[in-house]
């Protein structure tokens, strides 16, 4: 019997949640999305565990998300996009919801479009949100891909 696990992605519009699924799922990547309408599970078997993972509705920002879409979640991916540091300050809001949600605290923090040059204050805030949050954190690029499989390979292990 396979063990399935339900996973979601968190962050805010365009950092790159539906590129990461897409480059992770099907090694793809798309410069021109069509933005996605409705939450959208994608499966993929890692091992003896098949991840579905949720992909949020549409443009979505924190506070207009269903709950549905934690219902059941046993981790997150909290992206950002490193070249726009005013993705940073709502991760810690996406984090207390989905423990709020979910009583979970599987959470894996990512830094996306690492291909492209990091605006310079992007460390120096991501610090000052995560303060005292004993997190994981990994830098990614959906992509060339580097970085995607080791972001959900870390939220497995906090199975
Ligand atoms: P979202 O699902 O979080 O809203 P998307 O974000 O996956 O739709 O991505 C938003 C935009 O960022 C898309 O560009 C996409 O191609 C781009 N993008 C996503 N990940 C990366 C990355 O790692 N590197 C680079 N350079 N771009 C990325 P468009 O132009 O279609 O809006
Ligand atoms: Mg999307």
């Amino acid at each position: 019997m396979p063990l399935l696990k339900k996973v979601t992605l968190l962050g805010d519009p365009a950092v790159g949640k539906t590129s990461l699924i897409q480059r992770f799922v099907h090694d793809s990547f798309s410069d021109s999305y069509l933005s996605t309408i409705g939450a959208k599970p994608s499966v993929k078997e890692m091992g003896d565990i098949t991840l579905v993972i949720w992909d949020i509705a549409g443009q979505k920002s924190f506070g207009n998300v269903s709950v549905n879409y934690f219902e059941g979640s046993e981790g997150a991916l909290v992206v950002y996009d490193v070249t726009r540091p005013e993705t940073i300050p709502s991760i810690a809001h996406w984090i207390s919801a989905f423990k709020e949600n979910t009583g979970s605290s599987n959470v894996v923090v990512v830094g996306n479009k690492q291909d492209l040059e990091a605006h310079p204050d992007t460390e120096e805030h991501v610090a000052q949100v995560l303060t005292d949050m004993d997190l994981i954190q990994t830098g990614s690029s959906a992509k060339t891909g580097a970085g995607v499989e080791e972001s959900f390979t870390q939220l497995i292990k906090g199975f």
